[in-house]
């Protein structure tokens, strides 16, 4: 495989903490990742949100953001990229991904409806039900086993679809939402055949048919790869299509965009366009620019163009491959197959002796935190359960690619940090919940070990030798 089709031209600089003041960075965070201070973390695996390098191409565009509060130029080149790209008429720019959920719920749900979705993601949800919806999960039983090996755990039970929208009535259905490389189920792809089989549906029973199209560009490298018939075309005609499918989609453009900041919905739908514009001005700001700077509009307008730059995508989607290579090596349980953006360790298999209530994913991510500096995220019950409903759901920790940020190099060091966790995987606790937040408890929750947290530092494993840069 050819190696990515970049070379690096700034510089950040970051540092190993001292295992002392690891111990005590986590203890102040309250065992919570997402409360640690960036200054004392090595590798951030925390995300792909926001954190991705820009091109020169889009630091160059920077400069040419037009700040006209109306009528923006910054604006309409934003528009004509996403025409070019996905191809909707329409495009509302938000702040973020969650800006254009808002939106979108509330320009669809009538309270008491019903939004079928494969899964689910925190904040898509959390604004459905804001807006009075109820959340029904049509994904595949695939979507919930990390050792199904089927490649397109993002798909839709249309079976269980169909049912759901002839049992309710299609005027209970708010929209059918369909997202990209499902991330709670670790990054997987829907394929071209569900999606059209859901298109199918919506049309025959007149409901409207979001994507999440963050990450829409991973999902169609892997259309590519997987999908027989699929090989020779780019992954910029897979991408054009699988916009075609639906009604509109959200974006969370700090993804697959490349970009800091912002995010949009689109949509060909005149009355929902019309509807998301009423309501982004009371929300976000006028129509040319949501919450963005023109600078913003400018770097996502060449952001959405590299997305559907093929050979960009692939070495993305390879560096989550490899660093999944090398843990499946090392016998450490991750959830299979590696999806776009991230290795997902399967903490109920790494760490069997916590049980789901004392927090074990969010323990482990804690542990390889203290083990090496690298932050991780939890994706189990602390992210999934739903006020008290009980949840037995998925227990993951993610281990997220920045893009175009992070070489093999330090993939190979986060290789070596979780295997050190797994070494003395026996001595990890569980956690106790000392405060929970009303709203998306896992940004800010805060926890105590149950016992002695381990100090990780195995006399045979001195402290990991640096490398050089490059
Ligand atoms: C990720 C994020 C950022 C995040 C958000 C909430 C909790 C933890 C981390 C954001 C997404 C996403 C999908 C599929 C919408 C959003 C919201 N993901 N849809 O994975 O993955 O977008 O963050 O720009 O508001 O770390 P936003």
């Amino acid at each position: 495989m050819l190696p990515p089709p970049y070379k690096i031209k700034v510089v950040e600089p970051i540092a190993l903490a001292p295992a002392q003041r690891r111990r005590r960075a986590i203890i102040e965070a309250g065992f919570n990742t997402f409360l640690l201070h960036a200054d004392d973390v090595f590798v951030d695996l925390l995300t792909d949100s926001g954190t991705g390098a820009l091109s020169q191409e889009q630091r160059a565009a920077m400069e040419l953001g037009d700040e006209s509060y109306a009528g923006s130029r910054s604006f309409f080149r934003l528009e004509q990229a996403m025409r070019d790209v996905y191809g909707w008429r329409h495009l509302v720019p938000t702040h973020q991904g969650r800006g254009a959920e808002h939106l979108l719920s509330r320009a669809l749900v009538r309270p008491g409806q019903l939004v079928p979705s494969n899964l689910y993601f925190t904040t898509s949800r959390e604004h459905a039900e804001l807006a009075g919806a109820v959340w029904v999960d049509v994904s595949i039983p695939e979507a919930s086993d990390p050792e199904s090996r089927h490649p397109f755990k993002g798909n839709i039970d249309v079976g269980k679809l169909r049912r759901l929208i002839v049992d309710a009535g299609r005027e209970q259905i708010a929209f059918v939402r369909q997202e990209a490389c499902l991330n709670m189920a670790g990054g997987q792809p829907f394929s071209l055949e569900n999606l059209r089989a859901v298109r199918a549906l919506t049309r025959e029973l007149d409901v409207p048919f979001f994507l999440d199209g963050t990450r829409a560009s991973e999902n169609a490298l892997f259309v590519k790869e997987r999908e027989p018939g699929n090989e020779h075309r780019t992954v910029a005609e897979i991408l054009r299509e699988i916009a075609s499918l639906a009604d509109g989609a959200v974006f969370s453009s700090k993804k697959d965009h490349f970009v800091p900041i912002g995010g949009f919905a689109a949509t060909d739908l005149e009355g929902v366009a019309r509807r998301m514009r009423e309501l982004v001005v009371v929300y976000e700001g006028f129509p040319h620019y949501g919450g963005m700077a023109g600078h913003d509009m400018e770097a996502l307008a060449q952001g959405i163009r590299e997305a559907a730059d093929e050979e960009t995508v692939r070495a993305y989607v390879g560096q989550a491959r490899y660093l999944g290579a090398r843990l499946e090596e090392l016998g450490i349980p991750i959830v299979v197959p590696v999806g776009a953006h991230a290795v997902f360790l399967d903490a109920k298999r790494f760490l069997p002796q916590v049980p789901q209530a004392q927090f074990p994913a969010q323990a482990l991510a804690a542990a390889i935190y203290v083990a090496g500096g690298v932050r991780t995220m939890e994706r189990g019950i602390v992210s999934g359960q739903h006020g008290t409903d009980p949840y037995h759901g998925l227990e993951l920790v993610r281990l997220t690619i920045p893009r175009r940020v992070y070489t093999r190099e330090h993939l190979d060091y986060v290789a070596e940090v979780v295997e050190r966790v797994h070494a003395q995987r026996e001595d990890v606790p569980g956690l106790e919940m000392i405060y929970e937040p009303k709203e998306l408890r896992f940004f800010q929750a805060r926890f105590e070990p149950l016992q002695p947290f381990p100090a990780f530092e195995l006399s045979e494993s001195p402290e990991p030798e640096l490398v050089p840069a490059g």
